[in-house]
This record gives C-alpha cells, structure tokens and sequence, in this order.
C-alpha cells in the first residue's frame, strides 16, 4: 500500500476535524467538482453548473450539511480569485452553508494549494482589486489539519479523506507554480521517459488505489469515503460490481426455468456491462465487505454528478439527471449505517 496515503490516514484519524454523527444529521458529500474559470480547455465543470447550484440550493433548502471532499476547484488550470468570479453564484451558496456553520471542506490534490498562506493573500489581493470580498467567506477555515474529516457514529467511525495521497505528482509538484508545474512535469517526462499515461494504465491505477482504499479500512474496521477516482462507489461496489451481480442472478434463473422476458434482460445487462467496461476498465472486485464509498465526481460529461447523501443511520448514492430542462434526482443506492458496522465489525 502506498506508505503517503497510510500516514495521511492515520493522521486523520488521530487529529482529524470530528463531526458528530447524530439520528437528526443531514449530509450531502461531494467530491471532485473541479470549477474552473470558464475558460474553453480547463473547464469540464462548465456543462453541469446549474445542476449542482439546484443541487446544492435544495440541500441549503433542506437544512443539510455540505461536505465538499477535496479537488472542489481546478486549480492547477486556474486562479481562485478568477473562479471565484466566474461562478460567484456557487460561491455564494458556498458563503450561506459558511454562515450557518455548515459547510466542511477536505482537501484534494487540484486544491491543495489552498493550504498555501502566500497563495491565499495573493488571491486575496486579486479579489479585493475587483472589488469582491474577502475570500474568507467563500473558502471556509482550511485551518489545522485540511485532508481528512472523521465522522463519529456512536462508537464507530467513518473517515473522509479526497484520496489523492501517495501520487507522486499530486504530492511533490503542488509547491512550484501552475504554469511550473505544465512546464516542470512536460520537461520531466521528457528527461526521464516518462510516457504519458496511457488509458489502460490510468485505469489499472484506479483500480489499484480502490484495492488500498478497502484494505486499510478492513484493517481499521471503519468505513472509508474517498474521492479523486471520479468512479461512484458503494458499500465497496461499483456499477460494474452490481450489474455482474445481476447477470449472475438472472443467469442462475434461467437455469432454472426458461423465461423470454429474463432472457431479454440478460442480453441488456450484458449490454450494459460491456458499455462500462469499455468506460471506466474493469471492476477492482474489492470484496463484500461494506467498506469503502465513494461519491463519484461533478464533472461526468452527460450532464449527470453523483454524490453520497448520509441522514442519520441511512447513507445513500445519489445522481443528478437533466431531463430535458428538468433536474431530476436518483438514488441508485441505499443501506444502513449500523448494519454495515455490524458486518465490518
Ligand atoms: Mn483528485
């Protein structure tokens, strides 16, 4: 297992901000939202903007508690300041969560500047020359330790954290400067050969931190939500996992007894899987173990973002959908908070 993301783990869970879990909390997580400036190139949050302000405005309607868990702004392609204004909408939804003490932010590897004090005055500075307020309102308190949040359940736990530990670009380059690290990390691969990463490899990757993700939880006998793979997880399943088990009902079924009706399914499951596959790689086949969680991303490219909503001891994946002009709202997913600590127990 990466020995960055172990530390950074244990470091949570040892100083960590703790939220208490109670039968009355509401909260919405989510993860990767990337906003950017609305420039052309270094924006893939631009198509789903409404969505999530008519996501998070109903939240804000609904009393909910907003955790935002890490890469929330694109900010090796973009200034803070300049986001700011581009989406001051959002952040001004951002400013109302603050002031009824209910926003919660972790840090990812996209904002981890953010920890950065000269950082923070130079795009104050910006701000102020534009005539905006000041960041403070729309930035809550990246103060103490930013890059993991533990959530008290009765005697359990469930830990935060965007995920990104362990990458070596995500964790040596953040210091050097945005258009520094374009030109550091293009300069490096050349000297050194490093290849791109290709799809295949990127996807192996995924899988991979997915596979650490559930271990240390195993071993910590605690439930683990990430982020920063941009693939939506439940109780340790992807979509992948869940269609496969589906196939492997209907199949089992149709042994059986013939039926026109599954056999048609079937063909559209497989369908499906193929589709996926073909997506986002094969599944990490984890383990049946109610683990590991993630909320997916904010930047899907067909008008969907995925989250994970947890009130009191029920924890749920959910979507946001256009429809043609109407937002609707899934839930692909729901289960128990104290059954699936019974399980891991
Ligand atoms: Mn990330």
């Amino acid at each position: 297992m990466r020995r960055c993301l172990e530390k950074n783990l244990e470091v949570v869970l040892r100083e960590g901000k703790t939220l208490e879990l109670r039968e009355d909390s509401k909260l919405i997580i989510f993860s990767d939202i990337h906003i950017g400036d609305k420039t052309e190139g270094s924006d893939d949050f631009k198509g789903n903007c409404e969505l999530y302000r008519c996501a998070l405005e109903e939240y804000y309607r609904e009393g909910f508690s907003l955790i935002l868990l890490g890469d929330c702004e694109e900010l090796w392609e973009c200034d803070l300041s300049r986001t700011i204004i581009a989406y001051s909408d959002i952040f001004a939804l951002y400013a109302k969560f603050i002031n009824k003490k209910r926003l919660f932010r972790v840090v990812g590897n996209h904002d981890i500047t953010l920890t950065c004090k000269h950082y923070l005055e130079r795009e104050e500075e910006k701000l102020r020359r534009s005539g905006k307020e000041s960041l403070i309102k729309f930035i809550p308190g990246i103060t103490g330790y930013p890059f993991g949040i533990k959530l008290k359940y009765g005697e359990n736990t469930i830990v935060l954290i965007h995920g990104h530990q362990g990458d070596f670009k995500s964790n040596q380059l953040w210091k050097l400067s945005k258009p520094a690290v374009k030109y550091f990390w293009k300069g490096f691969q050349m000297l050194f050969k490093v290849a791109s990463e290709s799809p295949a490899k990127k996807l192996k990757k995924r899988a991979k931190y997915e596979r650490d993700y559930y271990d240390w939880a195993r071993r910590h006998k605690v439930i683990l939500i990430a982020g920063h793979t941009h693939r939506p997880a439940f109780a340790s399943k992807t979509k992948i996992d869940r269609l496969m088990e589906e196939e492997r009902r209907l199949m089992r079924s149709l042994e059986r007894e013939r039926d026109e009706k599954k056999e048609k399914k079937l063909q559209e499951i497989r369908r499906k899987i193929e589709r996926k596959i073909r997506e986002e790689g094969e599944s990490a086949y984890l383990g049946d173990l109610p683990l590991y969680f993630n909320p997916g991303c904010c930047i899907f490219p067909d008008s969907v973002i995925t989250g994970i909503e947890i009130t009191g001891d029920e924890i749920r994946l959910v979507g946001f959908k256009l429809k043609g002009c109407k937002i609707s709202k899934i839930i692909y997913e729901k289960g128990s908070l104290k059954k699936y600590f019974k399980r891991i127990a």
